[in-house]
């Protein structure tokens, strides 16, 4: 069974490994949920296990391997055949990652290790700048990638992880910057529809349903604070 180590309380990046988890059927312990579990995880981060230590979580323990980094998880859990789709697919997934980092940035633009509330005005300043030209550009980019392919998977002709991670960017943005993110909403629209045919996925649905999927807060990537959306 995969074991999957990642911070108990929020979706953040674990969630995109979770998705994938679940869509495939995989059976998979989320361990840090569990008693000890976070305590497990920062031992393997500190060593505890032969080999390459993982940096941060996510990771995944899989017999004798462990595998850091989302986007390498990803590929190694649920990498799409053929070496075409499988490089596109990362490529896509490297892509969601960076824009992952600006969205986390947009509260946390001074550091990681200070709380919101300390560097508020900082993130005034930057949220609308993201929203105005960053969040547009990513998403633009996104939505030509499923244009100028099959329209409804970004991997064109292939079902894969990126469209599970595409999904979960999109509903943490709409939590996020409701306002913002619903006047993109028409630009998009290939883009909400793959949102909604990955939200009505059977396995996908039943997940969303249940209490194995976190609810967002404001512990998470995707947090909502109303000033720093765009007012309309
Ligand atoms: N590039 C890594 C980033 C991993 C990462 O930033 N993990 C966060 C949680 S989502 C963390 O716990 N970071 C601890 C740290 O950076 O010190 C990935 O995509 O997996």
């Amino acid at each position: 069974v995969v074991e999957l180590y990642y911070w108990p309380e929020i979706q953040g990046r674990g969630e995109l490994v979770r998705l994938a988890l679940e869509d495939a059927g995989t059976p998979y312990v989320d361990v840090a949920r569990g008693r000890g579990g976070v305590e497990k995880m920062l031992a393997l981060m500190e060593g505890a296990a032969p080999g390459l230590a993982p940096f941060a979580p996510p990771f995944i323990r899989d017999g004798s391997r462990i595998v850091a980094q989302t986007a390498l998880v990803l590929d190694y859990l649920a990498a799409p055949k053929g070496a075409d789709a499988r490089r596109q697919a990362l490529q896509i997934q490297l892509t969601l990652a960076d824009f992952i980092v600006e969205i986390h940035d947009t509260h946390h633009p001074i550091a990681g290790s200070l709380y919101y509330e300390d560097q508020r005005d900082e993130a005034r300043r930057r949220a609308p700048i993201f929203l105005e030209e960053r969040m547009p550009r990513f998403l633009g980019w996104l939505e030509r990638t499923l244009a100028r392919g099959d329209g409804e998977h970004v991997v064109a002709g292939v079902e894969s992880y990126a469209d599970l991670s595409t999904f979960q960017v999109l509903a943490g943005l709409g939590y996020a910057f409701p306002s913002a993110f619903e006047r993109t909403a028409s630009d998009i629209p290939l883009l909400m529809e793959l949102h909604d045919r990955v939200a009505a996925r059977p396995r996908i649905a039943a997940y969303l349903a249940s209490p194995r999927r976190i609810r967002f807060n404001r512990m998470g990537i995707f947090r909502h604070y109303p000033e720093l959306d765009l007012t309309v």
